[in-house]
């Protein structure tokens, strides 16, 4: 695939809703979207930053940076032969892991589209179908969330992940728990705690959580060991882990027994079909995090849910979610039973829409040999 054209795209989408996390609020989704052209093709990326450092350390205009600076010279006006190379080529330059996976996955919609296969198929993804589950944010009151777990078990969702922090997690986990009995729920800290919780966390064992998702701090395996020690309640890291090598360290040390696999955190498809495998091995199930995407992010996420060790349904909620308009068509959608069609068309399986892309884009940037 010769590289003969990239446009950057600074993309501004407003949520139906803010969403609340312990590291803070959005209202709106401030993202990158990375257009490579090839022949008659053209790859579609996302860049799943934000305006701010809050979730990880890299922001709209660190990614840009990054990108053009330094991404962009190793690719445009390349040949480059498969996605693969690309972790490789990329592998100088130290983490910038969202910036190096909207290249990385702009490739891989292109590199399956000249194949004229689904991205599933070329990544060797097994399901048809993938089971979604759902992401609640941090409520002002026990009532608001236990209105919205009503929701989204109606809607068909099967797994119900609650944020919670400090003052709004066990008291409203339990009310999750009283009211609605055994239904699959989980809960998300974004690294609000620490060890002094850890009577916290020994109290909520009796709840029968799935798992408890990034309870310490961001960048820690080694006190997550000691707590995942203390309690039943399997662990699940997401912001700890960025490569393959980081699961193989938490797995040793016996960090989590489930990992969240993120493409844009992980620096790519190749990185998470790596992590993937290494789980497999290792007997831990992975699911598919997400980043509150546009639906060109979403797609890529289907795409590595059909991986086979994907076995618990991952945030993959449908694009109408979060979004009065999405820049796909069709929208993804989510049936009753809770699931999502894998698609079988070449790339990403959903069409781009080019007047909304337009409509959403703040500043286009073209890159040409
Ligand atoms: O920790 O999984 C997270 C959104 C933004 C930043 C971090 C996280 C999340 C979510 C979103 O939980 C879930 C979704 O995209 O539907
Ligand atoms: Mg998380």
């Amino acid at each position: 695939m010769l590289i003969e054209k990239v446009v950057i795209r600074k993309m501004k989408m407003d949520l139906k809703f803010p969403f609340q996390t312990s590291f803070g609020t959005l209202q709106e989704r401030l993202f990158l979207i990375t257009e490579i052209y090839s022949g008659d093709h053209v790859g579609y990326g996302e860049c799943v930053v934000s305006s701010n450092p809050y979730y990880s350390e890299e922001t709209v205009s660190t990614a840009f940076s990054i990108i053009k600076e330094f991404l962009l010279p190793l690719i445009l006006g390349k040949d480059v032969q498969h996605p693969d190379d690309v972790n490789k080529l990329f592998s100088r330059i130290r983490r910038n892991n969202m910036a190096k996976s909207a290249i990385e996955g702009a490739l891989w919609d292109l590199y399956a589209k000249t194949q004229n296969k689904s991205l599933a198929e070329v990544i060797g993804g097994q399901k048809s179908e993938i089971t979604v589950g759902v992401s609640i944010g941090i409520q002002e009151t026990k009532e608001d969330l236990l209105n919205k777990v009503e929701e989204s078990l109606k809607q068909g969702f099967k797994k119900i992940k609650i944020k919670i922090m400090p003052g709004k997690d066990i008291e409203y986990l339990r009310s999750v728990r009283e009211k609605f009995g055994d239904i699959p729920v989980m809960a998300d800290a974004n690294s609000a705690y620490t060890l002094d919780d850890i009577e916290l966390f020994k109290e909520m064992d009796d709840l029968n959580l799935i798992m408890i998702e990034q309870p310490l701090a961001h960048d820690d395996i080694v006190d997550h060991a000691v707590l995942q020690n203390a309690i039943k309640t399997p662990i699940c890291l997401d912001e700890s882990i960025h490569s393959v090598e980081d699961a193989r360290k938490a797995i040793e040390l016996g960090s989590c027994k489930i990992i969240n696999i993120k493409i844009g955190r992980v620096g790519g498809i190749s990185e998470s079909i790596k992590i993937h495998n290494l789980c497999l091995q290792n007997n831990i199930p992975v699911w598919c995090g997400g980043m509150l995407e546009s639906g060109i992010g979403r797609a890529h996420n289907v795409a590595i849910t059909s991986l086979s060790n994907f076995t618990i349904p991952g945030d993959t909620a449908p694009s109408t979610r979060y979004w009065v308009k999405d820049i796909i068509k069709p929208e993804i959608t989510m049936n009753e039973e809770g699931h999502i069609q894998v698609p079988t068309t070449p790339g990403m399986g959903y069409e781009v829409d080019l007047d909304t892309l337009e409509e959403f884009t703040l500043e286009t940037n073209e890159f040409t040999i």
